[in-house]
């Protein structure tokens, strides 16, 4: 089922037509009311009449993530506040998040292209469609929400957490599809397995999975174990949140709704465009959001655009599974991570060597961090005099800079791997490749 045929199977010369019409309008649309395109217009004496067909797109500015930090909270908007409906911010939980404003006519384009998503999973009107991802300022939950309004399946509202709680209503409501993340997902069969639940008893059929990197073999295993169709959804609260892109039954790359977002991919290094098939960084711009339109974004997401026509019948063009970011960002269990967030911490402890080694792994199916950290003696003062203590503290000031809950380990001095070079300060143990 293809849910908006329109627009996912365009003929090419028509969608381009389309895109540029749009890019003109957005890019004058941030000129005219954002100051800070205003500004960096200006100062490359750059004028929104200057985009004459989509590769002059390769003439304006990028924007990144901490651009959109500095105008925290509101100073992207192009829009008056009270035009604003809605907010959500990235997952990161400690220094200045990034915020997403939405209009009225912006929560119809993220319903419309979750609603095709969720199609895209075989979603319809029949459908129970249980919510697993978080609901509140992460816009997993509510964009999925608005997606299964939009076609008109049944959502369960349950937000992510208490397992136990997610089995009896998938039970009980007789759940087709759930969405969450691929993690979470694992989680939930182990859980299921342990419970003795027989899955050939349950309703699931498919399941939508995202917001974090994943790979063809979590796939399998997925799906062997809830016996369901597993589908990639990738999205990011700076364009919109889900629903950027998402998989077909054919599972072949990821559709990107390219009538709302006009993807690009670039060398991280030179910033110089690259071609079809080419691995590069995924460069993102809003076509048609009026609360905050979003020029050239630089996700950090490693990907490749292909462009032949998919078995579905889409045109619409495909991008391969992240299987990577240019920086050090991590989600772990869903939540960004900046390996700086934790070097912060730990330099405000007074005593403390910032000599530390993150360790990310999956045990079973949920993300664990460690963070290894040499003790000297000087970190044992008169209040804390045991290693418990001092371990709890310091695992309480990461809690409290990162929101996650973390295992400190703490090690002889000079116990750590010294480099000469950069440090590597995480071991990532999660394979994604
Ligand atoms: O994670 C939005 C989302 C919610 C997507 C639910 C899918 C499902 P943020 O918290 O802003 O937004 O994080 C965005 O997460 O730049 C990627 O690095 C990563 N990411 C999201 N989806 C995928 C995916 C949401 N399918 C960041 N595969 C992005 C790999 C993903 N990474």
């Amino acid at each position: 089922m293809i849910w908006n045929q329109e627009a996912e199977c365009m003929p090419l010369k028509e969608k381009e037509k389309l895109q540029l019409n749009l890019l003109k309008k957005v890019v004058e649309r941030a000129y005219e009311n954002v100051p800070y395109y205003k500004n960096l217009f200006d100062n490359l004496k750059l004028k929104p009449d200057d985009i004459k067909s989509l590769k002059d797109i390769e003439k304006l500015p990028f924007t990144t993530k901490s651009d959109l930090r500095d105008a925290y909270p509101f100073g992207m908007f192009a829009v008056p506040e009270e035009e604003i409906i809605e907010v959500h911010t990235s997952s990161g939980t400690t220094g200045k998040p990034t915020v997403s404003g939405y209009t009225i006519k912006d929560l119809k384009i993220w319903g419309e292209v979750m609603g095709r998503a969720l199609t895209m999973a075989g979603a319809g009107k029949k459908d129970k469609i249980q919510n697993c991802y978080g609901y509140g300022l992460f816009t997993g939950g509510l964009g999925v929400h608005y997606g299964t309004q939009t076609i008109g399946a049944t959502v369960i509202p349950i937000s992510a957490g208490n397992t136990q709680r997610q089995i009896e209503i998938m039970e009980d409501f007789k759940t087709s599809i759930i969405t969450c993340t691929p993690s979470y997902a694992l989680y939930l069969s182990e859980v299921l397995e342990k419970n003795d639940v027989d899955i050939k008893n349950l309703n699931l059929k498919a399941g939508v999975f995202g917001a974090e990197m994943w790979t063809e073999e979590m796939r399998k295993t997925i799906e062997e174990r809830l016996n369901i169709s597993a589908l990639n959804i990738y999205g990011l609260t700076e364009i919109i949140g889900p629903g950027v892109a998402q998989e077909c039954e054919e599972k072949n790359g990821l559709h990107i709704f390219e009538d709302h977002f006009y993807p690009e991919i670039i060398d991280p290094n030179t910033k110089e465009t690259l071609g079809e098939g080419e691995r590069g960084e995924l460069v993102l711009t809003t076509l048609t959001r009026d609360g905050m339109p979003i020029i050239r974004f630089r996700t950090k997401d490693i990907t490749a655009l292909r462009k032949e026509k998919c078995g579905c019948g889409r045109t619409i063009v495909r991008m391969d599974r992240i299987t990577g970011r240019t920086d050090d960002m991590l989600k772990i269990r869903g939540v960004i991570v900046f390996p700086s967030q934790i070097e912060r911490a730990l330099l405000k402890i007074e005593g403390l060597q910032p000599q530390y080694q993150i360790i990310v792994t999956r045990p079973g199916h949920l993300d664990e961090l460690e963070v290894q950290v040499e003790a000297s003696s000087n970190l044992f003062s008169d209040e804390v005099k045991h290693v418990e203590e001092v371990k709890k503290m310091i695992e309480s000031r990461i809690n409290n800079e990162i929101g996650l809950r973390v295992n400190v380990t703490l090690v002889e001095p000079e116990s750590l791997p010294r480099s000469e070079g950069k440090a590597i300060r995480v071991l990532d143990k999660r394979d994604f490749s």
